[in-house]
């Protein structure tokens, strides 16, 4: 309490009284750590203080009450989108959409129950003839056919040695029933055997008309193409056969039908590859049959080899070279 006397004392003491200027005390507070906050009023008549020396920085204040809510700031930036919510509840069912387009074709409904029995048709056409039926059983044994003409008899052989005696054997059974029972048998199959014969007889007529041929028990079929001498062997391979080969004055006959037929020269099988001059079959077997033209074959024809055979309408043979495309006949 000292302290506010003596400031007084200190205040009204001062210079300032000389500066004219009143110096009113308006408030006076005097701080715990002995610095003075002095507002002065102007002095009267005095001249003007000179400033003071300002004072030591107080230390801080109390933290004053909250101020008011300042004014609100600036948008911030957007922030990170949150994370998604959960499923809202479900919406209210919208208005009754338009008609939609017309569906597609239904799948097919499941089979139905079957119908009544319709009427009765009409009656059907013949059906086609049915395939030939299995033998039938041996019918039963024909006659005995007339006896045949008995073959020019034999020379008598020598005699042979006595044979040692046997030992008596049981009393047989006439033989004569068993020999009987043969003779019908072979004679049921010798029918058998004909009819068979004349059915394949009809049967290869058929089947070679037009183009093909049979002499004895070769058959000449033609392939009604032109090929060269190796194409042609390989059309007749593949079909299990081989070119025309006619052994005979009968075989070339048949095979000249066929070219006249076709009015075609055509290959026969013969060649002369191997030896010049020496035409064999393909097998290399020397030919056992020849119809050559006159003056053939002179392997010649303009400078180029002559190492194959054709055969020409009126049946006559030529050498010619084995490039040139000739008709095909196969033989079987
Ligand atoms: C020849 C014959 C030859 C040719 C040639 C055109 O006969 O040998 O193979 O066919 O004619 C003259
Ligand atoms: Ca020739």
């Amino acid at each position: 309490m000292i302290l506010l006397p003596l400031s007084m004392l200190l205040l009204l003491t001062q210079p300032w009284r000389s500066l004219g200027t009143e110096m009113n005390i308006y408030s006076q507070k005097i701080l715990a750590n002995a610095c003075t906050l002095v507002v002065c009023s102007p002095p009267e008549d005095d001249l003007p203080g000179c400033d003071g020396q300002d004072g030591k920085e107080g230390p801080q204040g109390e933290k004053g009450d909250p101020g008011p809510p300042g004014m609100p700031g600036p948008a911030g930036r957007e922030g990170p989108s949150g994370r998604q919510g959960s499923m809202g509840p479900p919406g209210t069912p919208g208005p009754k959409g338009e008609t939609g387009p017309k569906g597609g074709l239904g799948a097919p409904g499941k089979q139905g129950s079957p119908g009544p029995a319709g009427l009765k048709g009409e009656r059907g056409a013949p059906g086609e003839p049915g395939a030939p039926g299995r033998a039938g059983a041996a019918g039963p044994a024909g006659a005995i056919g007339p006896q045949g003409p008995s073959g020019a008899r034999g020379p008598p052989g020598l005699k042979g040695d006595r044979g040692t005696p046997g030992e008596r054997g049981e009393k047989g059974e006439s033989g004569l029933t068993e020999v009987k029972a043969v003779r019908q048998q072979v004679a049921v199959l010798e029918g058998h055997l004909r009819r068979l014969q004349n059915a394949f007889s009809q049967y290869k007529k058929a089947v070679l008309f037009p183009s093909g041929l049979a002499v004895g028990e070769k058959i000449f079929k033609t392939a009604g193409v032109v090929k060269s001498y190796s194409d042609a062997q390989q059309v007749c391979s593949e079909a299990k056969g081989q070119l025309a080969s006619p052994r005979s004055a009968a075989e070339n006959e048949a095979v000249t039908q066929l070219v006249r037929a076709q009015n075609k020269h055509a290959y026969l099988s013969m060649n002369d590859n191997t030896t010049e001059g020496r035409f064999t079959y393909p097998t290399g077997e020397s030919l056992v049959y020849s119809n050559w033209a006159s003056g053939e074959p002179n392997n010649s024809d303009e400078g180029k080899p002559e190492n194959c055979v054709e055969i020409f309408p009126e049946g006559k043979w030529n050498d010619i070279p084995c490039t040139r495309e000739l008709l095909v006949i196969c033989e079987f």
